[in-house]
């Protein structure tokens, strides 16, 4: 028997942003429930939930201070166990954001190991003498190298016990060290308190950075990335899947119905074809960065152009490694990506609604499990930030810092690529409706919502049968009514063309053919059996004309079938 979740569609939401329910200006628990009718009657079948547990908020709750509760800004566990059962009530799952390579420094378990090198929980975490021969806490006296994600080094000097912690992230987020069981056992415990508590699953942050190599090789520098490759030795680790295995058999094994997706940055075709080996008990799935990292050439600072040639190559090879054994996710965006439809399709008023569904029928229509980050579905766009007093984001705010004042950089230079890149264009509100501030407030909120939503809004999109809402409402029936969508096998089709996406699809006896034209011209998708694929059924096609021949409008998607 084939898992639910290969015919599933799973929907992020980012709490933070998605509806206040109180008027603070942060989204919260109450606000998601009562917007679940919504998302049944987009049909998805699964929510994934972006951290809601207590925290700091120094990196918006992916710094946990307390496993096992609600922070106050979202509600409490009343809340949380009305939302879960609203969400079954409606056929659909919940999946909780598991962040367990690190902690925030705030949690009781950070506190008691930086209190004293002699305390129990002291090497539940990575503490490491200053680098031998140098004095603790002076520049250059970092136990190794490494840079961490939001700028500067990944070591922390701490004054008291005259050691570094290490955080790959944000000073506030220390690592946990995995090495200690004991550590893996309460993460395990917390777990298994979420699935008795009734969740279906879990997202795990950067799940293949938990494993370092013990020795702490010094690794290869960047300003904007603690992971440009494997070569400091926590980038899918050498314990790594020894870990996984055993979290699968000490938390998951003999519970049914689960969801598991590992997020890992780095990851290799070669190492995802393990983690999501079913008979390796690993995970379900892992979220690959391939296709976003398209963007980034070795100068941080430069975009690289689009290439539709490059994503093509690179989403093929993905499909190719994972046909035997394992499962791709599928994903444009989620709360660290900018805006699709600005990244990979034209957000200007001519073609935002044509390009918007151009990508989700492609992205929709490969072989893998499907998600959508909220506003997707609305083709919400990037937001026009004007200087860095508009940003919020640890991240963009540090790696700002570290360019201007390190690296020498202009504002204008950084701010030309935050546009591009920045997270935040992820986490402006949820565009609810045509009222001030979207309908996602009634106070202010934390960060501004898009201009645009007087005209690119919910409420106007479920009344107009042409909008991508009711397109992405589409494109997800088809995933449960069209069993080729799941199970069939994927073939790239002219992989060198820089104007058309296009791949077909084989069941049986069944055949889809896809095209996307992510172009503003018109288009022929030149494959080999066009006249045949031309009188074929037509599913789906995003623009009212209907392409003869094979000729794609500007922004043009279709989705043929023959058996
Ligand atoms: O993200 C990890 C990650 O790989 C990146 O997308 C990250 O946002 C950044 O670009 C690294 O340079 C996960 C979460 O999704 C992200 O929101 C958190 O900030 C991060 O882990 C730390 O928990
Ligand atoms: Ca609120």
């Amino acid at each position: 028997m084939d898992p639910w979740w290969k015919s599933a569609v799973v929907y992020q939401i980012y709490p933070r942003s998605f509806a206040d329910s109180n008027g603070d200006g942060i989204g919260d628990l109450r606000g998601i429930i009562k917007h679940l009718d919504y998302l049944a009657g987009l049909g998805v079948d699964v929510i994934w939930l972006s951290p809601i547990y207590p925290s700091p908020q120094d990196d918006n709750g992916y710094d946990i201070s307390d496993y096992q509760n609600i922070d106050p800004l979202f509600g409490d566990l009343d809340d949380f166990d009305e939302l879960l059962a609203g969400i079954h009530r409606r056929g659909m799952k919940l999946i909780m954001d598991l962040v367990v390579n690190h902690s925030s420094d705030e949690h009781s378990w950070f506190l008691g190991s930086r209190s004293d090198r002699a305390h129990p929980k002291r090497d539940w975490y990575w503490w490491r003498p200053a680098r031998e021969g140098m004095a603790p806490g002076t520049p250059g006296a970092e136990p190794t190298n490494w840079t961490a994600a939001f700028g500067g080094s990944a070591w922390e000097f701490d004054e008291e016990t005259g050691e570094y912690y290490l955080h790959l992230f944000s000073r506030k987020q220390p690592d946990l060290n995995w090495e200690n069981a004991e550590v893996r056992h309460a993460i395990y415990a917390m777990m298994r308190w979420w699935l008795d508590r009734g969740v279906d699953g879990f997202r795990m942050d950067v799940i293949n950075l938990i494993s370092k190599d013990t020795t702490l090789p010094e690794g290869r520098v960047s300003s904007t990335t603690v992971f440009p490759d494997n070569s400091a030795g926590y980038v899918n680790g050498p314990r790594v899947h020894e870990f996984l295995q055993e979290m699968h058999e000490r938390v998951f094994a003999g519970r049914d119905a689960l969801l598991t997706v590992g997020e890992m940055p780095g990851v290799t075709i070669e190492e995802a074809i393990r983690f999501t080996d079913p008979r390796r008990r690993e995970v379900d799935m892992v979220f690959q960065f391939d296709h976003v990292w398209t963007d980034r050439g070795d100068d941080p600072w430069q975009l690289l152009p689009f290439r539709l040639t490059n994503l093509k190559a690179i989403l093929g090879r993905w499909q190719a490694g994972l046909a035997e054994g394992g499962w791709n996710s599928l994903y444009w965006n989620n709360h660290d990506q900018p805006r699709a439809v600005s990244r990979y399709g034209d957000d200007s008023p001519d073609y935002r609604v044509a390009s918007a569904k151009m990508l989700g029928t492609v992205l929709h229509l490969h072989r893998g499990t499907p998600y959508v980050y909220q506003g997707e579905e609305l083709g919400m766009t990037n937001y026009p930030f004007t200087t860095i007093a508009d940003f919020r984001d640890i991240e963009s705010l540090g790696q700002y810092a570290e360019a201007i004042e390190k690296e020498g950089r202009t504002p204008e230079e950084v701010l030309t690529v935050l546009r591009a890149r920045s997270r935040d264009n992820a986490r402006t509100p949820m565009q609810w409706n045509s009222s001030a501030q979207a309908g996602f407030t009634t106070g202010e909120p934390w960060l501004p919502a898009n201009p645009n939503h007087v005209r690119i809004n919910a409420a106007a999109q479920q009344d107009d049968p042409d909008s991508v809402y009711h397109y992405y409402r589409r494109l997800i029936e088809l995933r449960h009514t069209e069993p080729a969508v799941v199970h069939g096998d994927f073939t790239m089709l002219l992989p060198h063309d820089e104007r058309i996406y296009a791949f077909s699809r084989r069941l049986g006896t069944t055949e889809l053919l896809i095209i996307g034209n992510f172009t503003d011209r018109t288009v022929r998708a030149d494959i080999g059996d066009a006249a045949a694929w031309s009188s074929a059924e037509l599913l789906l096609t995003n623009l009212p004309t209907l392409p003869a021949d094979l000729t794609m409008a500007p922004w043009q998607a279709a989705i043929y079938r023959r058996t």
